[in-house]
């Protein structure tokens, strides 16, 4: 059986840290989508590690952990992940595999990234998407038009050669000139054909193997689902399929095998890159919550946008994930607030609306409600039971689950692994 983290609003609500946690109790642990745009941080004893492409997973020795065939990788970033673990003494040898039918993000993905978002952001309007420049929009149109490379390729050098040039040429032809030096990609590629050689493996049959077996498969999900392909803010989204119909195509498992489904849920909201965010707080609210969260992007560094807590958000990628219980992270963040707010319906026109709209400008109309409740104006570092939170945070928490309709088992009061309240 696999259980699956997924993210409920638009990335970053501390899937990685969940998945650090609960890996304990798994065999394996896969990502199923994106790739090194996601950043998920997770902090053991006051050090922190920040990872792109590795699963979450990867502290857990006893866990494999799986780069899974709806990835998109850029192997200068694997290795260099993989260093980064080899120098933190973190033993991933024999238990860290990529599928052999994951594709690959090369630099000329990320180089036409770049292009197209400066595209984009032309002359007087500024219609850019934010995208993290990591190449993942560039290579999953090079997947979905056929013209892509896979990590199986690499093993076939007369095919790389011919698709990789035929990409190039073909990116000439829509860029135009830019400096790529082909030959050298090549050579550089049948060197990472070698050093990969441990790493791949048939991530399909690896996974419904281990099922047969009776294992534990813990999937990880990036980018949450407000950032999906489908159900996203189009086209302000990534090019994945990050809500829980990407474990599917992504793993290649059936989906009777996803049996819970957890949705992780920050506080209040964040988001990196542009696109509506309804109960944005471009204010002095927004500054604090960004200084008290540390709300920077884990891969570029750019400062997060923050916003109250959104219902309507929540019940939507609840309704499209089935999420079976709930983990609220960064509660602690909120401790210093007279006042937290929490958007629980959108007004369209006069009337409530039943759901988050797919046209951007019924969107832009639409007026948020909130409902108001008072803060607990005390630090939650040190809570470790459900009991022992202050009224005011178990009513906020009580709330948020009569919102949603769906039970807050964790409960996430700072970065430590400790700092993880369990309700039984
Ligand atoms: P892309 O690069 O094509 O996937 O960008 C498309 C949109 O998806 C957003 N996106 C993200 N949003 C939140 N967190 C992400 N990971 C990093 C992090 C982000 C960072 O953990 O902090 O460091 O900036 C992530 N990856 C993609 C992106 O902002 C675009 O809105
Ligand atoms: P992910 O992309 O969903 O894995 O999230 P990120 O790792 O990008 O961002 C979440 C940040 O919040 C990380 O720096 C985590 O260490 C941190 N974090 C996770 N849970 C908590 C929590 O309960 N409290 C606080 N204060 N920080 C947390
Ligand atoms: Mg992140």
């Amino acid at each position: 059986m696999a259980s699956i983290i997924i993210g409920s609003q638009w990335g970053d609500e501390g899937k990685g840290k969940l998945v650090d946690i609960l890996s304990q109790q798994f065999d394996v642990v896969a990502r199923c989508q994106g790739g090194a745009n996601a950043g998920h941080t997770i902090v053991v004893d006051g050090k922190k590690i920040a990872l792109h492409l590795i699963p979450s997973g990867i502290l857990n020795e006893k866990a494999s952990c799986i780069l899974g065939n709806g990835m998109v990788i850029h192997l200068p970033t694997f290795f260099k992940e993989v260093q980064g673990l080899q120098d933190k003494g973190i033993n991933y040898k024999g238990r860290l595999f990529v599928s052999d039918r994951a594709h690959l993000v090369f630099d000329l993905h990320q180089m036409i990234d770049a292009m197209k978002e400066a595209e984009l952001s032309n002359g007087t309007s500024n219609d850019s998407i934010g995208t993290t420049k990591r190449g993942i929009g560039p290579c999953y149109s090079s997947k979905a038009s056929r013209g892509g490379l896979r990590v199986c390729d690499l093993y076939s050098p007369e095919h790389f050669k011919k698709t990789f040039t035929r990409l190039v040429e073909n990116k000439h032809k829509r860029f135009g000139s830019f400096e790529y030096d082909v030959e050298a990609e090549l050579k550089r590629y049948q060197e990472f054909a070698e050093m990969l050689k441990p790493f791949v493996i048939d991530s399909v049959y690896y996974l419904n193997q281990a099922f047969k077996e009776g294992k534990k498969v813990l999937i990880e999900g990036a980018q949450s689902t407000m950032l999906d392909l489908d159900f996203g803010c189009y086209p302000y989204v990534t090019s994945s399929a990050s809500s829980v119909g990407g474990a599917c195509t992504g793993l290649g498992i059936s989906p009777n095998k996803v049996v819970t489904q957890i949705g992780v849920v920050k506080a209040y909201t964040t988001k990196v890159g542009s696109g509506p965010f309804p109960t944005e707080q471009n204010d002095h609210v927004g500054d604090s919550l960004r200084k008290a969260g540390s709300e920077f992007g884990t891969t570029t560094g750019r400062p997060r946008r923050i916003g109250w807590l959104d219902a309507v958000v929540l019940r939507y990628t609840s309704m499209i994930n089935d999420f079976t219980r709930l983990n609220l992270t960064k509660l602690d963040v909120l401790s210093d607030f007279e006042e937290i707010k929490i958007g629980v319906d959108y007004k369209y026109k006069g009337e409530t609306i039943k759901s988050f709209p797919a046209s951007l400008e019924t969107l832009a109309q639409c007026e948020v409600i909130y409902e108001s409740f008072p803060g607990w104006k005390c630090d939650l570092s040190h809570v470790t039971e459900y009991e022992q939170l202050p009224i005011q945070a178990k009513n906020y928490i009580k709330r948020i689950e009569e919102l949603v309709g769906v039970p807050i088992v964790y409960i996430g009061v700072g970065v430590e692994r400790k700092n993880l309240i369990e309700r039984k």
